[in-house]
């Protein structure tokens, strides 16, 4: 049996109706909170929508899936054996990679007996007398529990657009986001493209190699650096592993949490020539580390305009058609300000003769027909559609559940002009409801492993202090709220993020307010911030005695 299709049912955990916490996903951040809390001796469950662990890795199984933060770092830190042990191939994973290791967690830690696939929770209900939620899966399954986990994921409702037409297709369709199980063949398959973000860029060059033709359809072009991925050396693994206590630890307290050299000055303080010489060794070393070589590229506009130059240069040395490295020379907006990509071979898939590029900026796609796709006038005919067209990002996956708070408040309703939360933990009026890398927490602008083992510490501990205080609810406080929704925004507002039309700002979605989502402060910054909250007694907080938590 494939590893990541294993239903294990065999113990009584995933039986009980009755529990303390409820964990919705089980992927990275749903297996680390089923590990700690059930360590604290909690009743734990997990509904997990898909028919395997892993989240990202077992939905994202595109061609050229793979994580564009070193595997030495995109991996958990809380236990020294599953460190020591585990041996990454590459140093850059590919998701079937990845998938094994959240398997392989799962399996280590004795996870499986928890957790509930092909489950999705659609309602979660607050009874305000009981002081429980109720929570309905798709399986028709309703258990009661005194906390719920949202570790749904940031990036897990996938968005196909309405292209009028979409459903007289005749074709395949696939969305990157739900990926088929069994390997999809293009040899010899027209193939459009729709969409040059990360996943695109990932996609185009592997899907290339195969298909008689890829027509790649691009509304905003995207600034990539190339990956430089290659195997792991002993070496370098080893490294990593002797120093595996002190690199983790430092990371933790880093701007996003990965582990970089941060050239700590001002792109405007080298002269052009040593610019030039700093960010040709980066785009040589390869990966996001580009961003980090000088301080204040996502600060200041002149330094951001070098940087994204001397990118705009690298692609028109790259592709040989000059018209169509221009249109795929990002130009309206700051480098880094919508996610940077890494790729392996994007550009250079220009050149092949069987790649072609379609502007849909000024004038959109306009249909799909049951042959292909209709733009400019002018019919494209492909045998298979690929949606790379991006995710309902941070709220998609917890506004899509029916979830009912008190006073019989729904949580979408509540965050129609944007999310509001305190530390992107929790939501006032929705009591012992937490989110794992919320709305308003570092999240997508970290390595998200790092934040997630975070906010997984955070809330454990949380619940460890509460049992042993004799309180069973937790909720913040409505100025608290409403205080970190307004420094989440002004410290946004102190950076060229919100210059781009960028996902990161519900941009990518008709009618989804424009607001800036993550908490660009910093991951070591949060860490403290929220530290600092716990030790003054859960400041911003309203603690309240508990009915009857599990002892
Ligand atoms: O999605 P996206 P993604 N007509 O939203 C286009 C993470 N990730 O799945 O930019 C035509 O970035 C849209 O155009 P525009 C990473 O955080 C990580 O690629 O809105 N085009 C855009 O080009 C990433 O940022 C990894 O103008 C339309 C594309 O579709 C995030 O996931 C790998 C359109 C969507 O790009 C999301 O990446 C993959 C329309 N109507 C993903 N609507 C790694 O670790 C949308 N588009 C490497």
């Amino acid at each position: 049996m494939p590893l990541d299709n294993q239903s294990d049912n065999r113990s009584s955990a995933t039986q009980a109706k009755e529990i303390d916490v409820l964990v919705v996903g089980a992927g990275f951040a749903g297996l680390y909170l089923l590990h700690r809390l059930s360590k604290l001796g909690l009743a734990v469950r997990a509904f997990e929508a898909g028919g395997g662990v892993g989240g990202t890795w077992y939905w994202n199984r595109y061609p050229g899936a793979r994580c564009d933060v070193e595997s030495m770092q995109y991996s958990f830190g809380f236990s020294e054996e599953l460190q020591q042990n585990w041996q990454w191939s590459e140093l850059f994973s590919a998701q079937p990679e990845i998938l094994s290791y959240a398997n392989h967690v799962a399996d280590r830690f004795d996870l499986r007996r928890f957790i509930t696939l092909n489950a999705r929770v659609n309602t979660a209900i607050f009874d305000e007398a009981s002081a429980r939620w109720r929570v309905h899966s798709s399986t028709g399954e309703t258990v009661v529990a005194c906390y719920v986990v949202m570790a749904t994921g940031c990036l897990s409702t996938g968005r196909v657009p309405d292209f009028p037409g979409i459903e007289t297709f005749e074709g395949r369709t696939f969305h990157t986001g739900e990926w088929p199980h069994e390997p999809v063949d293009f040899a010899g398959r027209r193939v459009a493209v729709i969409g040059t973000g990360s996943s695109a860029i990932q996609a185009i060059p592997v899907i290339a190699e195969q298909a008689a033709h890829v027509t790649v359809f691009q509304r905003t072009p995207n600034y990539s650096i190339p990956s430089r991925n290659g195997p792991m050396t002993c070496e370098y693994e080893t490294e990593w592993k002797t120093e595996y206590a002190v690199r983790r630890e430092t990371a933790r307290h880093t701007r996003n949490g990965i582990l970089y050299d941060l050239n700590d000055k001002s792109a405007l303080d080298d002269t052009p020539e040593q610019r030039e010489r700093t960010y040709a060794e980066r785009w040589q070393k390869g990966g996001v580390r580009f961003m980090a070589a000088y301080n204040d590229l996502a600060l200041n506009q002149a330094s951001n305009d070098t940087a994204a130059d001397f990118v705009r240069a690298r692609i028109r040395e790259i592709v040989k058609d000059w018209a169509v490295a221009e249109l795929l020379c990002p130009k309206d907006y700051p480098i880094g300000t919508k996610r940077i990509c890494v790729d392996t071979n994007f550009f250079a898939a220009f050149n092949r003769p069987n790649v072609g590029l379609v502007d849909v900026r000024n004038e959109a796609i306009q249909a799909i027909t049951p042959a292909g796709v209709r733009q400019g006038g002018r019919d494209y005919a492909v045998d298979d559609i690929v949606f790379a067209t991006g995710f309902d990002a941070m709220t998609g996956a917890l506004t899509r559940v029916d979830i009912c708070g008190r006073n019989g408040q729904i949580l979408a309703a509540k965050w129609e002009a944007g999310p509001r939360t305190y530390l992107g933990l929790m939501t006032a009026g929705f009591p012992n409801l937490f989110m794992i890398t919320g709305p308003g927490s570092p999240s997508v602008l970290s390595n998200m492993i790092v934040s997630i083992e975070q906010h997984v510490d955070w809330i454990a501990d949380c619940l460890a202090e509460m049992r042993k205080r004799d309180l069973g609810c937790i909720e913040p406080t409505a100025e608290a709220e409403e205080a970190w929704v307004a420094h989440v925004n002004e410290v946004a507002h102190r950076t060229l993020y919100p210059k781009a039309a960028s996902w990161y700002m519900g941009a990518n979605i008709p009618g989804k307010p424009r607001v800036f989502l993550p908490y660009i402060g910093g991951v070591g910054a949060y860490r403290q911030k929220c530290d600092d909250v716990a030790a003054n007694g859960y400041e911003g907080f309203v603690m309240a005695p508990a009915v009857t938590m599990a002892k």
